[in-house]
């Protein structure tokens, strides 16, 4: 079964990180949504990895905020592409998540998105990118909304253009 997985660092991601669970559902791709710390709680994180790759996952996203490691453990434990989002909070409002997240040595990608919300729902989008690769039904999906939102720029400007 093939589906993407997303880890969140607290459960206090989960307001932001819901969003990417929703542009998965709104793709019909299925998903698998779990807490697990780099720091708090790693031997679950390396535990769950390695599961879920074997169940299948294709795509790892990885939400954390503060000192964001997350998502570089993960991509120390598995090949699969891994997406980091930083989240905001602690002193720097997430620029230190989003420092801590893209800072990979070199060999050791993270593909890191914006912070919060934008960077929520880009990950789910960059997954699903990813998978549509080898999924002609997903790739139609994706070339289909980027036609709906060209329309909705237009009927934006129509509503106020003068
Ligand atoms: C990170 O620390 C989490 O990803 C979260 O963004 C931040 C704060 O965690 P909590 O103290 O709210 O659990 O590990």
């Amino acid at each position: 079964m093939k589906f993407v997985s997303i880890l969140m660092g607290s459960k206090s991601d989960y307001s932001v990180m819901e969003e990417c669970a929703k542009t998965l559902e709104k793709f019909g791709v299925l998903h698998e949504l779990v807490v697990s710390s780099a720091h708090r709680s790693p031997e679950r994180t390396h535990q769950y990895v390695k599961n879920a790759e074997a169940k299948g996952a294709k795509v790892f996203i990885c939400a954390a905020g503060m000192a964001a490691h997350l998502a570089g453990v993960v991509a120390s434990l598995t090949t699969k592409p891994v997406i980091g989002v930083p989240m905001k909070g602690g002193v720097m409002e997430g620029l230190d998540a989003l420092l801590s997240t893209v800072q990979m040595p070199g060999g050791m990608p993270v593909a890191t998105v914006a912070i919060g919300s934008a960077g929520a729902v880009n990950s789910a989008y960059l997954a699903m990118q990813i998978l549509a690769i080898d999924d002609e039904e997903l790739a139609a999906k994706l070339k289909e909304d980027r036609i709906l939102k060209a329309k909705k720029v237009e009927t934006d400007s129509m509503g106020i253009e003068s």
